[in-house]
């Protein structure tokens, strides 16, 4: 029927690359761009089907991210902006390694049947599109677009060159009926910003050590651009952009927000003069973001403010507004709201103690958005955020809906109690801070308006804790899913002995703790190790890296 020879006829026009095995992995596919218009426009029919299976609008992000600037990539974005569902990633992986259009017809068939996709033609899909700025970009769009429309019913809408963040948001929001054009999220997010400014504490605004200024590596890409159109709806902070993709240089090299924080180096168009100031660095395709300090003397190293610490000045901010709530509302009106903090194995140890000093809960699951996000989704308030800078805050629907509730009682103009105030910039909060993915440059603002909340610099953040020396090392090795891990990745439970091996290694440290992980994005196992110092964790992670090798 139509349906079939449509599918044959554009699929002949992409044929995938010889002798490579494609996975969807911890982030979508990624791979060198000449190596994925097939799987690209494979992703676009997947996409299609996702949005007539769930009656939703779905988003297909070209992106990778972090990765080199000859890289491309593309994930999906799901009804509700997160990830894609986890249950359809076998699928996409089957659907892009597929030999021919005949194969890739019978597994389409297959799925269709076994999901119970109703293909009637008169069903409506739509999909968004979206791209960093990458050069493969345009091409690998119009790929997408191909595959959408190969599915009869599905239409593909482009929303240009954006930041990933900015396409989930834009999905989730479409879902829900609201505005979701690009300026109804910069509206959003600065708005919230303002609202957030109007609610500092006046003796606070003008402590010593604070100023407005903030300087941004954009590691030219994405996130610089948008974050000067983002910059001129604020007028109180002086947001200053370098390495934004309009300025020439190469995308992700020698800069950005991966780079910072694992070389912990300064980046291109920073320098001495720089030194003591606020810097942030955000990655590729902005859903990362680390802030960082140049010290005086000009080593080349930078003082790094990663994820961690970032979740860390979110905890106590929120912390601090829940208890204005319960103090200031009495039982009657109190919502006792959970708050939890998620982690990976990678957060600093020194981290995950303050948290825990702080009395919080404390979470831990795998590496991979995915998962964190799932796992904080389950609170009122859940923090995530990997040590990569890549996290959020996100607000269950039924706190968000008190918040709504207690705030409109408050007559305008008299913005009267703690408590009051508490319940306005929480709400503030839900709307500033991305609740479809990590997203830098709503990290940025709440980051910023936090600082100016507590009347803190920088330097006072970075002295919440500090963190114990680590090191991080990649061992090539035959076959990497031979190391099978449990409990959020820090114990292996395959091949027999390792572990046991790892934890003489490790008991020889003081405050020594190392873990060992299949990488999901590279042919690596990862060690990680952590010690009183760096020469400890040095020597540590060697060790281990022999044991694995
Ligand atoms: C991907 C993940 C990131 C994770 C990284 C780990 C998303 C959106 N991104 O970039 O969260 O930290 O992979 O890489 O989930 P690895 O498995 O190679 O260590
Ligand atoms: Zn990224």
């Amino acid at each position: 029927d139509e349906q079939q020879s449509l599918l044959l006829n554009s699929s002949s026009r992409f044929s995938p690359p010889q002798g490579v095995k494609l996975s969807y992995g911890t982030a979508g596919f990624r791979a060198d761009a000449s190596l994925l218009p097939s799987t690209v426009y494979r992703v676009g029919i997947l996409a299609a089907l996702r949005s007539l299976k769930t009656g939703s609008i779905i988003g297909l992000m070209i992106t990778a991210s972090h990765n080199k600037v000859s890289d491309n990539g593309v994930k999906i974005a799901d009804p509700n902006g997160g990830m894609l569902s986890q249950h359809w990633e076998p699928f996409a992986d089957a659907l892009a390694n597929a030999p021919s259009p005949q194969h890739l017809l019978v597994l389409i068939n297959e799925f269709v049947a076994k999901e119970g996709i109703l293909m009637d033609g008169v069903s409506h899909a739509e999909v968004l599109l979206g791209r960093d700025t990458r050069p493969s970009g345009d091409a690998l769009l119009e790929a997408a677009r191909q595959g959408v429309t190969s599915i009869v019913g599905a239409v593909a809408t482009d929303m240009g060159v954006l930041t990933t963040p900015q396409l989930h948001w834009m999905v989730r929001a479409r879902n829900k009926g609201v505005q979701a054009s690009e300026q109804d999220y910069f509206e959003q997010l600065s708005s919230s910003f303002r609202c957030l400014e109007d609610l500092i504490p006046a003796e606070k605004s003008k402590l010593d050590g604070v100023n407005n200024k903030v300087v941004v590596d954009g590691s030219n890409g994405v996130g610089g651009v948008k974050l000067k159109v983002l910059r001129s709806l604020l007028n109180a902070l002086v947001v200053e952009v370098r390495n934004s993709s309009e300025d020439g240089g190469v995308l992700n090299d020698g800069v950005g927000a991966d780079y910072v924080q694992k070389e912990k180096v300064v980046p291109h168009g920073f320098d001495s003069k720089d030194a003591g100031i606020r810097c942030a660095s955000l990655d590729g395709d902005a859903d990362r973001l680390v802030y960082f300090i140049v010290p005086p003397e000009s080593s080349g190293r930078i003082d790094l403010v990663d994820g961690d610490k970032i979740l860390s000045l979110f905890a106590i901010f929120i912390r601090e507004q829940l208890s204005f709530l319960n103090e200031n509302e009495g039982i009657k009106n109190s919502h006792q709201a959970r708050l939890g903090v998620v982690q990976t194995a990678y957060a600093n140890g020194a981290s995950t103690n303050y948290l825990k000093q702080l009395g919080l809960e404390v979470n831990f699951t795998p590496t991979g958005v995915k998962y964190l996000h799932e796992k904080a989704a389950e609170f009122d308030i859940g923090i995530y955020f990997e040590a990569n800078g890549h996290g959020t805050v996100l607000f269950s629907e039924s706190f968000v809906g008190w918040l709504e509730a207690r705030t409109k009682e408050i007559s305008s103009g008299s913005k009267g109690s703690e408590g009051e105030k508490a319940a306005l910039r929480l709400l503030a909060v839900s709307k500033l801070i991305n609740q479809a993915v990590g997203d830098a440059l709503s990290g940025l603002l709440l980051v910023e308006v936090i600082l100016q909340h507590m009347g803190w610099s920088i330097h006072r953040w970075n002295e919440l804790y500090h963190d114990l020396p680590s090191r991080q090392l990649k061992v090539k090795v035959a076959d990497r899913n031979a190391v099978i891990t449990a409990n959020a990745e820090t114990v292996v439970v395959s091949p027999p002995g390792l572990q046991e091996a790892i934890n003489a290694e490790t008991g020889k440290y003081h405050q020594g703790r190392c873990f060992v992980r299949p990488s999901g994005t590279e042919d690596v196992v990862r060690v990680y190790a952590e010690a009183s110092t760096q020469e400890a964790a040095d020597t540590l992670s060697n060790s281990v890296a022999k044991l694995v090798d």
